[in-house]
């Protein structure tokens, strides 16, 4: 819509409303949108008159807190958006105000939106359509809001539409960029679009090419991980015969884990930069530590780029390196320069200093940017003896928008100016109306319509007739002592009564003679698990949940207090081929599952 990677947060601490779905900050403190004690900033809203209205199939911890707990049919977001914009459309309370001049594609809205009637939304949601009337005026009365969809509306069925959906809320609110809506951070550094021609640019194409064997789209450079058990399997030219993991855990954390697993096993060889044997890295022929992260410096790319105040932080490494301890970022480098050709004795020094060469060389070609008539040597000499990402962090930070421009604004940002503010740097409030500059798109305008989410719309449509009452699905959820897969090993973190449970509601324990306590089985396409039933009316009829992350009970996996401990691992249901067709993304939520009582309590060591 934008063309570049730009996600809009909702300005928490100005805005009178938000509408929150698939979200649970007071577990997750927040996702793509970074705000210490996110919880108190939505307590803050409260407390100055305004709302929170929160959709989840479970009351979690953000929706017992919220004023409105809509409990939605896992898997029907983009349904409900979809009748929430309908009804701004129909009931004539859309007011885009200055957007409506810098978006093309409004005006289809109407017609492809006009079959999502709050009565049609409805019975596919399981909300009643008043209740849908009734969030749209809500929405559309406040002075400001903010809608925020995350884990939960996009890794599912129709996740793309759904997350595409809560901008088209926001921009049909006309809450899109002004202040107390939804807006766009301005990184101190990394950001795409603060570089470059303002306003326009070559925008973002998905599926410049497709995966071998699903076709499935690339997305950034990157194919969906659905795709990846497959083109370990399946023979031909392409195939994947070796593997490298950096920091991830994907026998746990990506769908149908079991055939992963056995994927992984046919491996001709794998190396992972991990400082556990789990689930994933006792499959590698090498495994690489990383240095302690209090050996490391720190500085939030990513998510600093999604904060709802523009901030920069920077935290230095506390412990030294061992003598002959190799930075992370050294044995990344290493190993590029082996799959390089360039060999295991190649010249980090020369390779580092190419890598700052050539980052120094765009922003100096940069014609919009701050430092274009200098050369890129004298900008090197400048920066001096830093090497690796601390170099490349400084010349971001310098050439970005807050920045010194090596000179041209002597108050401005810098790795050093950083490191002599160990709090951080706040650069205030998010700025409104950064529409039209921080486009990048062809048409210069915010293309309301992309040409995938057009092709992708029937697809929604057609789903309106779907018997969507059949099922029992599953869901996730995630708890303040998890951390996906990787904390389980932490006594402190795990002790306590277990957190792994089904949560099933009461109606549902009754239906499949259930009782708390006790094992369930739970069954998909792809697999089982036995699990530890808790039956609690906090989650909707139809619908169970498991968090992610735990099972670390494998063979050959030596992760001493998460190897006892009483969980499973959810991902053994999830279903590669359940997947957001549009995206290729994984539906971790809304799988159809069996549940009934366990047959033997000690089945559950053996599902595997
Ligand atoms: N303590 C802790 N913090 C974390 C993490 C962690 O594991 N532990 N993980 C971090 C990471 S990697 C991320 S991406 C973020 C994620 O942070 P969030 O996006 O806040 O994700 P969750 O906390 O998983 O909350 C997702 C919610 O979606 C609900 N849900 C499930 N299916 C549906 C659906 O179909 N529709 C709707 N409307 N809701 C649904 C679930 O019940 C759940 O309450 O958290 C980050 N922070
Ligand atoms: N069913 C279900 N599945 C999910 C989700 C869900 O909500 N439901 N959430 C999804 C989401 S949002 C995410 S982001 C993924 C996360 O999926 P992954 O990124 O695969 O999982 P993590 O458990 O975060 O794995 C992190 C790995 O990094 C290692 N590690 C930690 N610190 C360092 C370090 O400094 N250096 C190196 N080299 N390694 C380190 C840990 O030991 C661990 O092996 O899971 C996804 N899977
Ligand atoms: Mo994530």
């Amino acid at each position: 819509m934008v063309g570049s990677v730009a996600v809009p947060v909702p300005d928490l601490d100005r805005t009178d409303h938000v509408l929150m779905l698939g979200a649970n900050p007071y577990a997750s403190n927040g996702s793509l949108c970074t705000a210490p004690d996110f919880p108190g900033r939505l307590e803050a809203i409260q407390r100055r008159g305004g709302r929170v209205v929160v959709v989840d199939p479970r009351r979690s911890e953000t929706a017992a807190h919220a004023d409105r707990h809509v409990a939605i049919r896992p898997g029907t977001d983009a349904h409900l958006l979809a009748s929430i914009a309908h009804v701004l459309l129909a009931e004539d309370l859309a007011a885009p105000g200055r957007l409506a001049e810098l978006c093309s594609g409004l005006d289809e809205l109407p017609d492809l939106l006009a079959a999502f009637t709050p009565e049609s939304a409805a019975h596919v949601c399981g909300i009643d359509p008043d209740t849908i009337r009734e969030v749209a005026r809500e929405l559309a009365a406040a002075p400001t809001a903010a809608v925020y969809g995350r884990i939960g509306t996009c890794t599912q069925e129709f996740g793309t539409l759904a997350s595409w959906l809560v901008d088209v809320v926001n921009i049909l609110s006309g809450n899109l960029d002004r202040v107390g809506g939804a807006m766009f951070t301005t990184g101190a550094a990394g950001q795409p679009s603060t570089k470059g021609q303002p306003g326009t640019g070559r925008g973002m194409r998905l599926g410049r090419v497709t995966s071998r064997v699903a076709g499935r789209p690339e997305s950034l450079g990157e194919f969906p991980v659905s795709a990846l058990a497959e083109e370990i399997e399946t023979p031909g030219e392409g195939q994947v015969r070796a593997l490298v993991t950096v920091a991830g855990n994907p026998v746990s954390s990506t769908p149908n884990s079991n055939r992963l697993d056995a994927a992984l096993a046919s491996l001709e060889f794998m190396v992972a930069i991990d400082m556990y044997v789990n689930e994933t890295t006792r499959h590698a022929d090498v495994i690489l530590p990383p240095p302690s992260p209090l050996q490391k410096s720190h500085y939030d790319l990513a998510l600093l780029n999604f904060a709802v105040r523009n901030v920069a932080n920077y935290s230095p490494a506390v412990l030294p390196l061992d003598d002959d301890q190799p930075q992370e970022w050294e044995v990344v480098l290493r190993l590029a320069a082996v799959v390089a050709g360039a060999g295991i004795d190649a010249d980090l020094a020369a390779m580092d200093d190419e890598i700052a060469q050539a980052v120094v060389g765009a922003a100096v070609r940069d014609e919009h940017g701050t430092v274009h008539d200098r050369t890129a040597d004298e900008l090197l000499d400048v920066v001096g003896e830093r090497t690796g990402p601390e170099r490349l962090l400084d010349v971001a930070l310098r050439t970005g928008p807050f920045g010194d421009g090596f000179g041209v604004e002597p108050d401005g940002l810098s790795l050093a100016r950083l490191e002599r503010s160990p709090h951080g740097i706040d650069l205030g409030p998010l700025q409104e109306h950064r529409l039209p500059e921080l486009l990048r798109t062809p048409s210069g305008t915010v293309e309301v319509l992309p040409e995938p989410i057009r092709a992708d719309l029937p697809r929604l449509v057609a789903s309106l007739d779907r018997n969507w009452a059949d099922s029992v699905v599953l869901v996730g959820r995630r708890h303040i002592r998890s951390n996906n897969s990787w904390m389980h090993n932490v006594r402190v973190l795990t002790k306590g009564r277990n957190r792994c449970t089904l949560h099933v509601h009461p109606d549902d324990a009754d239906r499949f003679g259930l009782a708390d306590g006790a094992a369930a089985e739970v069954t998909s396409r792809v697999g089982r698990v036995t699990v530890d039933v808790e039956i609690t009316d906090g989650i909707r009829p139809g619908v169970v949940s498991i968090p992610h992350g735990f099972g670390q009970n494998l063979p050959g996996v030596r992760l001493r207090v998460a190897q006892e401990y009483r969980g499973v691992n959810t991902n053994v249901l999830t279903d590669e081929e359940l997947c957001d067709e549009l995206s290729g993304n994984s539906a971790l939520n809304g799988v159809p599952v069996t549940v009934q009582p366990a047959r033997d309590e000690l089945s559950r060591s053996s599902d595997r």
